[in-house]
């Protein structure tokens, strides 16, 4: 499906509320993210939730478009937090990363601690793929990383997990209610899908502390916010309730939707 988005509005355009609602009936994996996920239930009848469930149906498990080389036309534009100032991470910068470990916890049988060597030493994707911002802006880049699926099955993921949580070193805002850092969620299909990976390399070098050193997330069917720069803890959780303000996502608590689907 080259144009979702196009598509996605026919879809809805053509088919109407009662239509997608028949044709999701039978859809497993949805019915469990409408009865297990607090804001999913919230948003159950809202314009968000019809373009989420339409969406779903009409993208399933394709991929995303990939480029070749010659289509890397300029350098990955940085943007959001581009060089964290939080003393933890600072720390771990200065030491080139060597003692930072990524935590797998929550919803799984065995809590993980990896180090990049550890990351490193699983099988790895590259993908080039096209990096849509909501600001309208747009960059193609090479990405090298290891499926979060295989990071999830050394895990061993709890049947009742529903999401996967990003939990991110940068602080984001600090105002005199307290400093928040970034945060993001997605759902188990994305999770799994193929393209989805832990990145550690940027156009065929190291990834650079501007676009999330030493690991981000690419969600590659997504906009660039759900792409969490500077993971520090992965976490399975049944719903998102209890994370940030309770809808799953920075940008999200902040009005933008929850699916950015592209
Ligand atoms: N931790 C963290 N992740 C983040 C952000 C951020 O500010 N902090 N910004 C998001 C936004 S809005 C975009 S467009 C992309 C930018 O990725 P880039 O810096 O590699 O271009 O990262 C996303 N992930
Ligand atoms: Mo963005």
């Amino acid at each position: 499906m080259k144009n979702v988005s196009m598509s996605r509005r026919r879809f809805l355009t053509a088919s109407g509320v009662a239509g997608a609602g028949l044709l999701v009936s039978g859809c497993d994996a949805l019915d469990a993210i409408t009865q297990r996920g607090g804001h999913m239930r919230g948003i159950l009848e809202s314009a968000e939730w019809l373009t989420y469930r339409a969406q779903r149906l009409l993208v399933g498990e394709s991929l995303a478009q990939e480029f070749t080389e010659a289509d890397i036309r300029q350098p990955m534009r940085p943007n959001g937090v581009t060089h964290p100032q939080d003393a933890d991470y600072l720390d771990l910068q200065a030491a080139g990363f060597e003692s930072y470990r990524l935590a797998v916890e929550g919803l799984v049988e065995r809590p993980l601690s990896l180090s990049l060597g550890d990351v490193r030493a699983m099988p790895a994707r590259t993908q080039i793929t096209r990096h849509d911002c909501v600001e309208g802006w747009s960059c193609i880049a090479k990405w090298t990383g290891v499926p979060l699926a295989a990071v999830l099955d050394r895990a061993g993921v709890r049947r009742e997990a529903r999401f996967v949580v990003f939990h991110c070193f940068d602080t984001i805002e600090r105002s005199l209610a307290g400093e928040v850092k970034y945060y993001e969620s997605i759902d188990m299909i994305d999770a799994r899908h193929p393209q989805t990976i832990l990145a550690y390399g940027m156009n065929d070098t190291l990834l650079p502390i501007e676009n999330g050193a030493p690991l981000r997330v690419r969600v590659e069917r997504q906009l660039g916010y759900k792409m969490a720069k500077y993971i520090r803890r992965i976490e399975l959780v049944e719903n998102y309730v209890d994370i940030g303000e309770g809808r799953g996502s920075y940008w999200a608590d902040r009005g933008y939707e929850w699916y950015a689907g592209i």
